[in-house]
């Protein structure tokens, strides 16, 4: 099974939105941001770029014709501040030019002047003040309160887990086209097609018919592209519009990490109750998200980390309350794991915790504590076919932890100068867009006369490998060969009304629809067959590439066949619309079943902590998954591997920090992400005969799942941290980066 992205990434020749060939008199879009995190536009004078060689326009929010509005579930966020900015990086000024140097420069040249006004970087705080996104939500199973009695050890504490940057190696960016009369056609870097035709309608005050968003490709995304690539083709196609002319953004490196939102940093505080044998009997948590300055996403990302509060675990008090606090930051966005990374780190923290407070071992509660079959999920969801504790005893025993643990120990009692963690990490993960409605997908499939084949979804491929999948699954249902297969790009003209690719369900429910397509098309063939073959439909069949009567090849090609449909006047074209079945839920009673089915899993993470240095390494994470069927299991693989050492950067060595609300960590220099000499040796490996009745032929969404794995090493430094100090309380601080090492090993408590 091949994944066809390859061949081109390698030899550098697929295209981004960056490469298109330049049309006729294209122009170049640069913004002016806001330099203030909150305040007054008191003077803004654009005449000093107006004037400057090149450039072509100079655009503020009066310059727009329709709504300056781009939110998508809360509508609190203008494309261009007016009058009042409220996070720096804010866009004010669109300049447009005919380079993109000099529409940069020209930005640079507007003369600027804010009345600064106080601002609120704290969730905690903001939450104090009553500035809050929308009203705070709290599940709740059992009866926590008349737990706590009866616990044998209750510990309380705190946690942080910071931003994360996404780092798509492909910025931001878009190419609008503008067509006859009031037609647009967009070329954009987005995950989600539909929401930048929706809002580029909206701050044109066009219908949506008169807009066309296609997406070739993505160079990454990882969820920041799926609310935030909107701005960006919504600037492109205002400056199209007023000139006429083709307009292009391409965001700079530093552009795109200072203006665009990144994983929403947490602060949390729980209260954990066990029985001395290490059962949890209650478990209450308070998550302060901080949201940033506008909406985004962030209630849809609270509400993931609500269900996943309690991880892979069954706990039968619990309460979770989760507050989205609106402060003078970036909006913090979508990033794999929407929600659910920070949860579970709050989670694997009050174990770690109380682990540390009872004398026993973390793994012993872990393991005590896993999902089983009937098992019901705070949000009224029973655990249906859990491979909990199946990936957990499976690492234990493949991956002999007891020997592991042991030569940490050995190694432990023997160096003074380095001291070694280990730590189990199980990731227990919801499938299916949190919003019940976003779980529907579409394709539209043709079979030219010729035999070509061409499928249209709604899928973006932005490096995942949907594509290859989609493939997969489309010369299966069709039983031909995938070298007469192409899947085209994404066009909402093509297929309209796309959710975003993202939740991990791109191919699951994109693929699903390719699957009834084509199924329609096979059911004519059939017929077709039957006719030209004089027999039933019921005995033809089509598998590798070749017509078959019963077991028999007949005497009839795949082109063959395909001529006499289409000579018969045969549909050769299917539209399919695919919707995930059963869920539901209702967000009064916090109740229902909004998950088509779970992934589980469970990963080993082994580090080296040097203990003069601070410096340490994740030496090597053993992991078995359950990617039920894989379609494909080197693109799994591939998103596994992927998906692990970003959850290991987020706890590791990648540290967002704003000063006065300004990113101090907008460069390649001071935000490090993971590259291949920090890599642990990765050993993973898929659970045997694993299945799965709720997706495409039985396979399990992997995007997302594996990042979670990532959250392993930060209890793994921690378990060597203590192994030099031993008298200090563990810090629940995420990242882990060298200079808390050294805190915590030499300074000051
Ligand atoms: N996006 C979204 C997501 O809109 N809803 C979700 O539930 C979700 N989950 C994961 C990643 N993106
Ligand atoms: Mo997402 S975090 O765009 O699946």
């Amino acid at each position: 099974m091949s994944n066809r992205e390859i061949e081109p990434h390698t030899r550098g020749t697929s295209m981004f939105v960056g490469d298109l060939p330049v049309p006729a008199g294209l122009l170049h879009a640069a913004v002016l941001a806001s330099p203030a995190p909150h305040g007054r536009v008191v003077r803004l004078d654009t005449t000093p770029a107006a004037g400057l060689e090149g450039v072509a326009c100079v655009l503020t929010a009066a310059d727009i014709p329709g709504e300056n509005q781009i939110g998508g579930i809360i509508q609190d966020e203008p494309l261009l501040a007016e009058g009042e900015v409220h996070f720096v990086g804010q866009p004010i000024v669109v300049v447009i030019a005919d380079e993109p140097r000099r529409a940069r420069k020209a930005a640079a040249a507007i003369e600027i002047e804010i009345e600064e006004a106080p601002a609120i970087f704290d969730p905690r705080e903001a939450a104090a003040a009553g500035n809050l996104i929308a009203p705070s939500r709290t599940l709740s199973l059992g009866d926590v309160d008349a737990t706590w009695g009866s616990c044998d050890v209750v510990v309380e504490g705190r946690t942080e887990s910071g931003g994360q940057e996404h780092l798509y190696l492909e910025t931001q960016s878009a190419l609008a086209l503008p067509g006859e009369g009031q037609r647009l056609k967009i070329l954009s870097s987005t995950q989600a097609p539909t929401a930048v035709q929706r809002i580029v309608a909206r701050v044109l005050g066009l219908p949506m018919n008169a807009i066309e968003v296609e997406v070739a490709r993505l160079g990454g995304a990882f969820g920041g592209k799926e609310d935030q690539a909107t701005p960006w083709a919504a600037v492109a196609a205002l400056g199209a519009v007023k000139l006429g002319r083709p307009v292009r953004i391409v965001l700079t490196r530093n552009e795109d990490m200072r203006m665009t939102g990144k994983r929403h940093p947490y602060s949390s505080d729980f209260k954990i109750g066990l029985r001395a044998d290490g059962t949890i009997l209650a478990w209450e948590v308070t998550y302060y998200q901080n949201a940033g300055a506008a909406a985004d996403l962030s209630p849809a990302i609270l509400e993931r980390s609500l269900f996943h509060a309690t991880g892979s675990y069954f706990i039968p008090n619990v309460r979770v309350t989760a507050l989205s606090c609106r402060t003078n930051l970036p909006p913090f966005t979508a990033f794999r794991g929407f929600g659910a990374p920070q949860a579970m780190f709050v989670m694997e923290s009050a174990i770690t915790r109380a682990a540390e407070a009872m004398g026993i071992d973390r793994l012993q509660i872990q393991h005590k504590n896993l999902l089983s079959e009937g098992d019901v999920f705070p949000y009224g969801m029973r655990v249906e076919r859990s491979n909990a504790r199946r990936a957990f005893t499976e690492v234990e025993e493949r991956f002999e932890v007891t020997r592991v643990q042991a030569e940490v120990e050995e190694h432990n009692r023997t160096h003074r100068l380095t001291k070694r963690g280990v730590a189990m990490m199980p990731v227990c993960f919801g499938i299916s867009f949190t919003s019940t409605f976003l779980n529907q997908a579409a394709a539209l499939v043709h079979v030219y006369t010729d035999g070509s084949v061409s499928v249209s979804t709604g899928a973006v491929e932005m490096g995942q490998g949907v594509n290859a999948k989609i493939l997969a699954v489309a010369a299966h249902a069709l039983g031909i060969d995938a070298d007469r297969i192409t899947v085209e790009t994404t066009s909402t003209l093509r297929v309209a009304n796309t959710s975003p690719t993202a939740a991990s369900s791109g191919a699951d429910m994109n693929g699903a629809a390719t699957e009834i397509a084509c199924n329609t098309i096979f059911d004519r063939l059939r017929a077709v067959a039957a006719q030209v073959l004089d027999t039933s439909a019921k005995r033809i069949s089509i598998h590798a590439d070749r017509i078959r009567v019963d077991e028999t090849d007949a005497a009839l090609s795949w082109e063959k066949l395909i001529w006499e449909a289409y000579t018969s006047r045969v549909n050769l074209t299917a539209q399919a619309h695919y919707a995930t079945p059963k869920i539901h839920y209702d967000k009064e009673r916090e109740q229902g079943e909004p998950f088509a089915y779970h992934v589980f899993g469970t990963a080993l993470v082994e580090a080296t902590v040097d203990g003069l240095r601070g410096t340490y390494t994740i030496d090597r994470v053993r992991i078995a998954h359950d990617a039920g069927r894989s379609l494909n299991p080197l693109v799994d693989m591939g998103q596994l591997e992927g998906g692990l050492v970003q959850g290991l950067g987020w706890m590791t060595m990648e540290e967002l920090l704003f000063a006065d609300g300004h990113n101090i960590t907008d460069t390649l220099s001071t935000y490090k992400i993971p590259d291949i000499m920090c890599t642990p040796e990765i050993e993973a490996h898929f659970l045997a005969d694993a299945d799965n009745p709720a997706a495409i032929l039985r396979s399990k969404a992997i995007g997302e799942p594996p990042l979670m794995y990532g959250i392993g090493a930060y209890f793994a430094l921690l378990s060597a941290l203590k192994a030099f100090r031993p008298d200090r309380e563990g810090i629940y601080q995420a990242p882990m980066t060298p200079e808390r090492v050294l805190m915590f090993l030499h300074g000051r408590t």
